[in-house]
């Protein structure tokens, strides 16, 4: 089989690849990457000898139809996918996310090829910390960010694909992932990597926000469950009942780490921060029969502490950038308020 990833130099993407290649030898991988500050050649070093690597954007509609037309299936990972980023400047999210997508789907329409679409929870909005629910199928979609607007744009842009024109696609919106290659920018990685340089981890507002955490590997194989089983035209969603709030996820680093559990800062609230995010993958379980490997969180963190141990290399010249552009978005140490209780 032929497969083409999109982003896959990004965090996810990059996890797929190395996934696949263990798991499916018979898959041949090209990857396309336009490598923005987000992508990283390295994280595919492990596997350059067994895929294809294109730099190039999903927006260029040539390139694009070249690529499907030589594939059997598309896996779509590429986007703008930080929340803060697109608070500061929105035109990226839209580019990427809404007018690649979009040129995406109009080649594999062209060429009849099967398209996956990796989409994200917060396409639902949030949920009140003390509300029992949780996300399905069925919760009308309500983003909150550009970010997440844009990315619901795509989603529905592939069901509208899939409806009016007959495009072979399935969805899937996962909630937080964490686990090695992840950029720096990210709330686990920057606190872990807060930590190892000695700088103090960094809690937006009181830190009361919940987030679903999900290891990437758990993600990339509920990916290829729907991809091998799932129902074309079909939405699943990816959880591993990890809801644990900020602060807690700082505390535990900071304890698996060796150091004081205090020893954090709060600084300013992200704007419209969502509160909570949880949640029900009922129907990927009992339909696809998918379950998660990474049930114990602990271990996973501390597995991930290890790997931005061992690997800053990978990391170092983009955690100065990165705390730097953080900096100059205006964050500021000892902001406690939030915006919703
Ligand atoms: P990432 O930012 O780490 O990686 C994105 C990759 O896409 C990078 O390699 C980047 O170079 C590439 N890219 C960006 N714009 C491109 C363009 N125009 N053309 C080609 N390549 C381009 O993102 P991630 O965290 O790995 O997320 C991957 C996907 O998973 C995204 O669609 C995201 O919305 C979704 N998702 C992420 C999470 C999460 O917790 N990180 C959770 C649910 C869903
Ligand atoms: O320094 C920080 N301090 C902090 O308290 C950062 C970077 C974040 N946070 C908070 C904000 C969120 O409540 O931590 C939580 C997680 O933040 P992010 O890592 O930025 O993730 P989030 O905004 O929840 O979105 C992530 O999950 C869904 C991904 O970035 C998205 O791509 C995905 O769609």
């Amino acid at each position: 089989m032929r497969m083409l990833v999109t982003g896959g130099a990004g965090f996810i993407g990059a996890n797929f690849v190395h996934l696949t290649t263990r798991t499916r030898p018979d898959v041949h991988i090209t990857v396309l990457d336009a490598l923005t500050y987000a992508g990283n050649r390295a994280s595919l070093d492990p596997v350059a000898d067994h895929i294809t690597f294109v730099h190039g954007d999903i927006t260029d509609a040539a390139l694009v139809d070249r690529l499907v037309a030589e594939t059997d299936l598309v896996v779509h990972f590429a986007a703008e996918s930080h929340n803060d980023n697109s608070l500061g400047d929105p035109w990226p999210f839209v580019h990427t996310n809404i007018i690649g997508t979009t040129t995406l789907l109009q080649a594999v329409r062209t060429h009849d090829v099967r398209y996956h679409h990796i989409s994200t929870d917060e396409v639902y909005g949030d949920l009140e910390l003390d509300d029992p629910a949780r996300f399905t199928e069925t919760t009308p979609y309500n983003p909150s960010s550009p970010y997440s607007s844009t990315k619901a744009s795509s989603d529905l842009l592939v069901r509208a694909w899939t409806r009016s024109f007959g495009v072979r696609a399935t969805l899937s919106n996962c909630s937080n992932n964490y686990g090695p290659y992840q950029h720096v920018e990210k709330f686990i990685p920057r606190q872990i990597t807060n930590v190892l340089t000695g700088a103090r981890p960094k809690l937006y507002g009181a830190g009361l926000n919940v987030r679903d955490w999900i290891h990437v590997d758990d993600h990339n194989t509920a990916v290829w469950t729907i991809i091998d089983k799932g129902t074309l035209g079909q939405t699943y969603l990816i959880g591993a009942d990890g809801e644990t709030d900020n602060r807690t996820v700082v505390e535990t680093i900071l304890e698996l780490c060796g150091h004081d559990t205090n020893d954090y800062d709060h600084v300013t609230d992200r704007p419209g921060h969502d509160l909570r995010y949880a949640i029900d993958s009922t129907r990927l379980r009992t339909e696809l029969g998918w379950t998660p490997t990474y049930t114990d969180f602990r271990a996973g963190l501390t597995a991930t502490i290890d790997w931005y141990r061992t690997n800053e290399n990978w990391w170092s010249t983009k955690k100065t950038e990165t705390e730097s552009a953080y900096l100059t978005a205006g964050e500021r140490v000892g902001v406690t308020r939030i915006r919703r209780s």
